[in-house]
């Protein structure tokens, strides 16, 4: 028998369920869903106001994707328009271009297998990868709400350890990640307003006013299912650092630009409704992340919301086309690799204008 308390929370769950599923089709035409305010979401046991674990749920089947759900037929097709010229740049940095990995990280390799002498002439490969060290998604089981342990939609760490549950084939399954893409490109706004900008190196944070204030700036609104990607100067740093530089930078140091962690930022990430966020730099936040406030991004986007974080894209080229283009929207794609509960994958994503 559910208490009054459990009957009024499952009451404001569905009635928040009931807003989420209802797809609206406002005066411009954009379909997008309703969400609750991030102060009326139900609350979920032992998670912080703002969690929306349950949301997604349907037909009694635990949600594994989180707001990749927000990438329906509708807000593809209205993304697809954003393809007028046919151009289109893949955002995967090489893999081997992390010479020397963060946090004990293995580094790339690459084998080339000569066939010859099996009486045919042919190359194979093979490779491996650490998904962490390089152009990446973190899928929803790649970090746990510290405190708890527990993933995304009340997995816990052991089942994480024991499961498929939350891995990155889900993402697969339902056919990649296809949607709107838009860049906030803080490195070139911060330049051309203070001049030159802190080391991507140093753990600079980047205020969620400042995403706020590039998108004006940029003439860029936001619609409910975007895929929002930073441009910090993380890569452009690597790729004219020497070998020592880079060695100092990514492997002995663990510090890196980045998104704010404050409550400022999460609720102005939870209010834009992103399906995914990306960024050019190795943790998407400043890293290491401040934790004095108990904790990091990387559990809000991964774990509160199923986000999927992007991280070390390389967003060089297509920060000139959308200046050049005075667009910072275009389509994008992204077909990670199809590993049965996969942690984390190279994102494969193409943007095209
Ligand atoms: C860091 O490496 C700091 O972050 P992630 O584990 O998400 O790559």
């Amino acid at each position: 028998m559910p208490s009054m308390t459990e009957g009024k929370e499952r009451t404001v769950l569905q009635t928040a369920k009931d807003r989420l599923g209802a797809v609206a089709a406002t005066l411009t035409g954009q379909a997008h869903f309703l969400f609750p305010d991030f102060d009326q979401l139900p609350k979920v046991e032992g998670q912080p106001q703002g969690c929306i674990w349950g949301l997604f749920d349907k037909d009694g089947r635990k949600d594994e994707v989180g707001t990749l759900n927000l990438l329906t037929p509708l807000v593809v097709q209205k993304a697809s328009q954003e393809i007028q010229k046919g151009e289109h740049l893949q955002l995967d940095w090489c893999l081997e271009n992390v010479e020397f990995p963060g946090f004990g990280r293995k580094k790339f390799e690459h084998k080339v297998l000569d066939l010859t002498p099996s009486g045919f002439t042919a190359l194979d490969d093979e490779v491996y990868i650490n998904t962490q060290s390089g152009s990446q998604w973190d899928s929803l089981k790649h970090c746990a709400d510290q405190k708890t342990r527990m993933y995304y939609n009340g997995l816990s760490h052991e089942d994480a350890t024991k499961s498929v549950t939350n891995g990155i084939h889900n993402w697969c399954e339902r056919g990649g990640i296809v949607g709107r893409g838009v860049l906030v490109d803080w490195l070139s706004w911060y330049e051309k307003k203070h001049g030159d900008p802190p080391s991507a190196v140093s753990r600079h944070e980047i205020p969620a006013s400042e995403l706020e204030e590039v998108l004006r700036y940029q003439g860029t609104t936001t619609r409910p299912g975007d895929i929002m990607i930073v441009r910090s100067g993380y890569v452009r740093w690597h790729n004219y650092a020497s070998p020592e530089e880079r060695k100092r930078g990514t492997q002995e140091s663990g510090t890196g630009i980045g998104v704010q962690a404050n409550e400022a930022t999460v609720r102005w990430l939870y209010d834009h409704h992103f399906a995914a966020v990306a960024g050019d730099t190795m943790a998407f936040e400043a890293w290491p992340p401040p934790m004095d406030s108990g904790w990091c991004l990387h559990e809000w986007l991964l774990v509160q919301w199923g986000t999927p974080i992007g991280e070390m894209w390389d967003l060089e080229a297509l920060s000139k086309v959308c200046e050049g283009e005075k667009r910072y929207s275009f389509f994008l794609t992204s077909a990670p690799l199809h590993v049965k509960g996969g942690v984390g994958s190279p994102p494969g994503a193409i943007a095209i204008f």
